[in-house]
């Protein structure tokens, strides 16, 4: 339609140009060998700025002997050592900058669990690149101009606000810049303002759920298509249980503030792994105590390097997320390869009678039983030498009879079911709704009661 025949539009400005009706950028469908051409030519770009431009690194690189024109093949970057959170830390706020501070338009944090927080930077070619690949993600997940994005997460120095807030924009979609809290009046907005697209973390979508049905609104009735959820791990049957309670469809979103922040990975249509970028990320997969560096279908940490990145080029960044890369094809036709959904960071792997256990396989086998309501919580305590385990749970609403029995007989149900699933027996203990704690943000299900010493 030219700009006379459009009846809104007094002038053309908003360059929003997708690819196709399909992809974003021409780049998403990019044979692999080329994909593969340009990964090579940013690698060999990023690791000669890191050692021109940050001593950490000409330093790290020396001490490995290895030079920026040693880098002739993909294969190569394994000589390169690893860059770590500690390494950001240490270097706090801005040592790993490869920029000078005028050249850099934008600082987030990640504040994590412990320390200093870490401070990532941004030039204006860094937020462009950003926002694109945001921008790839929302389109994938089906979102367009005539959508309302409502944005609720945080928007300060947390990734998720700003990332996909421009990225929306790009889109053209009508963005509702809302936050987290205050969940009443986020659920008003969505009702007046016609949202169809929601972005949060996959827990708060969950505490919405639960607000909106105490407001006495059947959540599939408020009209949602789309919910991108991320920035913690969570699992299929919560993804079951937000897509049948709201009637959307839900996406995995991936990313890390040292990776610019969302827009790393994202689900397609098929909602089976998630896409990486490969055109600005280079994905390895490591074993997190050799850092042997694993093939495909083998499960490790997921180490990436960003290709683009002027401000802050981390060479070889061990995310500390645990996953693994998927087969080649996509059906969607995009030929970058997909992760698994992330099973968890390696520091919240608990060891429990001598198995491993990530919080997402609890939430996993919770969330398909019925009985279950709307939050949990994992108690961890030491028992003697040994820890133990209690799953905190809150029983819905219906099942509450008040007969010690029913309690007790949801409670080995419960209990059944965990140890079907993850082959060990887990205590559990059942709580009244309105007990544990909601979070508008990145839940924290963990109590870490070990350094509490409970006698035999
Ligand atoms: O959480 C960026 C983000 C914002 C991603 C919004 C998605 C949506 P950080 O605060 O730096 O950045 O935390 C990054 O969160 O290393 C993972 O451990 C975890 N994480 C992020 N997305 C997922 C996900 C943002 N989809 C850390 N599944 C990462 C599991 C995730 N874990």
């Amino acid at each position: 339609m030219s700009h006379k025949q459009n009846k809104y539009i007094q002038v053309e400005y908003i360059d929003t140009m997708p690819h196709s009706d399909k992809y974003w950028q021409k780049e998403e469908v990019l044979p692999r060998r080329e994909l593969e051409e340009m990964q090579l030519k940013r690698l060999r770009w990023v690791v000669r700025h890191a050692y021109d431009n940050v001593p950490f690194y000409r330093r790290a690189f020396k001490n490995v002997d290895i030079h920026p024109d040693d880098i002739k093949t993909l294969e190569d970057i394994s000589k390169l050592p690893f860059t770590t959170k500690d390494h950001l830390r240490e270097n706090y706020p801005f040592g790993l900058f490869a920029t000078p501070k005028e050249r850099i338009v934008r600082i987030h944090t990640s504040s994590g669990t412990t320390g200093r927080p870490k401070v990532v930077g941004y030039t204006a070619r860094d937020l462009e690149n950003w926002i694109n690949m945001c921008a790839r993600c929302l389109y994938m997940a089906g979102i367009r101009s005539d959508d309302v994005f409502q944005n609720m997460v945080g928007y300060t120095l947390f990734t998720g606000g700003l990332g996909f807030h421009y990225a929306a924009e790009r889109i053209g979609a009508m963005v509702v810049p809302s936050g987290t809290g205050n969940t009443k009046r986020q659920i008003r907005f969505m009702l007046d303002f016609g949202t169809t697209a929601i972005h949060s973390t996959p827990s708060y979508a969950l505490h919405i759920k639960e607000v909106a049905e105490s407001m006495d609104i059947d959540p599939s009735e408020i009209g949602l298509k789309i919910g991108c959820f991320g920035a913690e791990p969570w699992s299929e049957s919560l993804r079951r249980k937000l897509e049948n309670s709201f009637g959307l469809k839900a996406f995995d979103s991936y990313g890390l503030s040292e990776m610019n922040g969302p827009g790393v990975a994202f689900e397609c249509e098929e909602q089976d792994g998630l896409h990486v970028w490969i055109d600005h990320y280079i994905v390895e997969i490591v074993d997190p105590e050799t850092c042997e560096v694993l093939g495909e279908g083998e499960k490790g940490e997921l180490v990436l390097t960003p290709l683009t990145k002027e401000a802050l080029p981390l060479i070889r960044y061990r995310t500390g997320d645990i996953t693994f890369l998927m087969e080649n094809e996509c059906s969607c036709g995009r030929t970058h390869p997909k992760i698994h959904r992330i099973v968890g960071r390696s520091d919240d792997m608990m060891i429990v009678r001598g198995v491993n256990v990530f919080p997402s396989q609890i939430e996993q086998v919770l969330m398909n039983i019925p009985e279950v309501g709307d939050s949990y919580q994992i108690v961890l305590k030491r028992v003697g030498a040994l820890d133990e385990m209690v799953v905190r749970i809150e029983v819905r609403d219906e099942f509450f009879t008040g007969e010690l029995s029913d309690l007790e007989r949801i409670k080995r149900k419960i209990e059944g079911s965990l140890k079907e699933e993850i082959g060990i027996r887990i205590d559990v203990e059942l709580v009244e709704k309105g007990t544990l704690e909601r979070f508008e943000g990145k839940a924290k299900r963990i109590v870490d009661l070990r350094n509490t010493y409970i006698s035999q």
